[in-house]
Formats: C-alpha cells, structure tokens, sequence
C-alpha cells in the first residue's frame, strides 16, 4: 500500500515536471536557423557560436539551431523561407539575395570593391546601413555583415590568364541574371545552378568549371574535379547574418539587445577565422595538385565588364552615385 501511494506521488511530480517542461518550452523560442556550408566552415562555427550564446544570455528565451549543408532548402528558396517567417535565421550571400532585394544587385557587378576591406569599410558604415533597412523592408533584419572573400574562377580544362581562356567554358553561376550577363561578356556560357548540384555537374561534365572563394571551392570538394584555379578574383559579395522580421518582432527589447550584440560577436569571429580557413583551403587545393595561377591582366576582365556597368546603371536609376560613392569610400 505505501509502495504505491509513493508510486503515485512519483508519477505525480512526473507528470507535474513535464508539463512545467512543456510550459517553458511553449514560450521559449526554437529558431531554426539555415546555413549552406558544412561542419567546421568558418560561418559555421561562427553560427553555432552564436546560437549557443544567445541561447545562454537569453537563458533559454530564444533557443537557435542552427542546420548545416542547405538541409532546409537551396539559398534562393531559404531567402523566401525567411522573409516569410516560416525559417527564423540565416547566413546569406548577397549574390542570390539580388533578385529579391533588387538593391542588393549593386553588390553582383564584378571589380566593384578593390579589396575585402573595402568592402568591410563600405558594409560597416553608413552605406552597410542603408542595404539593412532595404533587407529590412522585404522581411531580412541584418544583424552583421559576414565575409566571403574574393571569387575566382576555376576549371577542369586549362589555366585562365585572359577572357580568351574563359571562352566556351560552361561556368556554373549563382542564381542571378547579372551573372549570366558577366559570364557572357567574358566569353562563357553560364548555367546557374544551386551549390548542392555543383560537385557532381563537375564530376560528369555537365560542367566545365565554376567560380568560388577558397574555402567554398575546398569544402565544396569541387577542387577534386576542377584542377586550374585561377585568381580572377572578380567577386567580392559581402554576406548577412539576418534574422526573419517576424521572429525579430517577437523579442522583448533585452532580447534583441542580446541577439545583435552576439550576432556582431559572430560577425567578429567569422572574419578572423575566414582568414585562416582560406590560408588552409589554399594549401590542401595545392596539396592535392590543383594549379593556382594569379590573373597578371585583371584590367582585361574588367575593360570587359564596362558594359555591363552601363546596362545596370540605366537599368536601375540612382545607382551610378552609388556606385561612385561606394568606390570612394576607401
Ligand atoms: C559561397 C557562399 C554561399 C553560396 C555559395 C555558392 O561562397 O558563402 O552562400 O552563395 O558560395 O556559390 O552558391
């Protein structure tokens, strides 16, 4: 009689232990967050860093996950996904970001910034700003600015020194028109394509080539189908760490607090690991066997770009100022 009255009471506190565990799991906040890259990719880290520590500072208020190789869908779908508030977080390039949020498109036109830091420069300022209250109108609130460093084109045929060399080529872009524009101008034929069907395009020939950063074309494994890497270094797109409107809208003011505060520590960490992630990348490419050969004649790929500019410029009022204004702000 006594075992089982003490047996109740267990189950008792039991079930009263896991409806309180249910209460606080109703009110805390499961963000599922979308990340395109692997395990141990300098954003990767640097995203579940971020959703541990909000996690811990909001004790347990916002909960992030974040779910790693494009599990939840291909960039352009995640983009839609956020802004509709059916995913809550997301490391997004700007490149796939443009035909949803059109301003972005400026970020596409290939030699735009001279180098990474002035890129930094020109997203940490007052520019930055203006491009997050554009994501912002569409549903993005950006939290930091990420780094991709700079794009260059590799390929399973020969070393690229002049457009002559891109001629013919089949060059996977990212989803968005201005890539098809910039290939085309150099000479190739450009197929666009989600990241995930790359490797195996490559492998079969569907493709002859592609365009990436170091660490992309290194953890992607496209570096054991394409062996020529060549530094044209074409595209630097910078990155956003953002959060859906809809999930943003939900916190407490203490809690967006922490959020963008941990999400500019992210942002912090992401750009110092980006730098050594791309020096290991370098070496295991080279490791393998993949030729890296520096592009001596960029003004050549670019003299090819101009019209392209013009297009754009006429195409989208307003944006050669900001394009001027972007190049000065060195
Ligand atoms: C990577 C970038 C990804 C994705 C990918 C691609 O460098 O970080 O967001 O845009 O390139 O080529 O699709």
């Amino acid at each position: 009689m006594k075992t089982k009255t003490i047996r109740r009471q267990a189950l008792f506190a039991l079930t009263g232990a896991s409806l309180l565990a249910a209460s606080i799991s109703v009110q805390a906040d499961n963000w599922r967050g979308w990340n395109i890259h692997p395990d141990g990719y300098p954003n990767t880290v640097a995203l579940e860093a971020f959703a541990e520590a909000v996690k811990e500072q909001t004790e347990g208020r916002v909960n992030p996950r974040v779910y790693n190789n494009a599990v939840l869908g291909d960039q352009s779908d995640a983009i839609e996904q956020t802004r509709n508030g059916a995913l809550d977080f997301a490391n997004f390039n700007m490149g796939p970001m443009g035909p949803i949020v059109k301003e972005t498109n400026v970020f596409s036109l290939p030699f735009l910034f001279t180098d990474v830091d002035h890129m930094h420069t020109v997203m940490d300022g007052e520019i930055g700003q203006r491009f997050a209250d554009a994501l912002e109108e569409k549903g993005l609130v950006v939290l930091s600015w990420f780094d991709s460093g700079a794009r260059s084109i590799y390929n399973t045929k020969h070393p690229i020194n002049t457009p002559e060399d891109v001629q013919g080529l089949k060059i996977r872009v990212m989803n968005n028109d201005l890539y098809v524009e910039m290939m085309e101008a150099l000479g190739g034929n450009a197929t666009p394509m989600a990241y995930g069907e790359v490797y195996q395009s490559l492998t079969t020939g569907v493709l002859d080539g592609a365009e990436n950063n170091y660490p992309s074309f290194e953890s992607s494994n496209h570096y054991e189908a394409a062996e020529y890497y060549s530094l044209t270094e074409h595209l630097i797109i910078p990155e956003c760490l953002c959060v859906a409107k809809a999930s943003w809208e939900k916190l407490s003011e203490e809690d967006q607090e922490i959020v963008r505060e941990e999400a500019m520590k992210a942002s912090a960490m992401q750009r110092e690991l980006w730098v050594e992630s791309s020096e290991e990348s370098r070496q295991i490419i080279l490791d393998h066997g993949v030729e890296i050969n520096e592009v001596e004649d960029k003004a050549a790929f670019q003299a090819l770009m101009e019209p392209m500019y013009e297009n754009f410029i006429a195409n989208n009022p307003g944006t050669g100022e900001l394009i001027e204004e972007i190049r000065a702000a060195q």
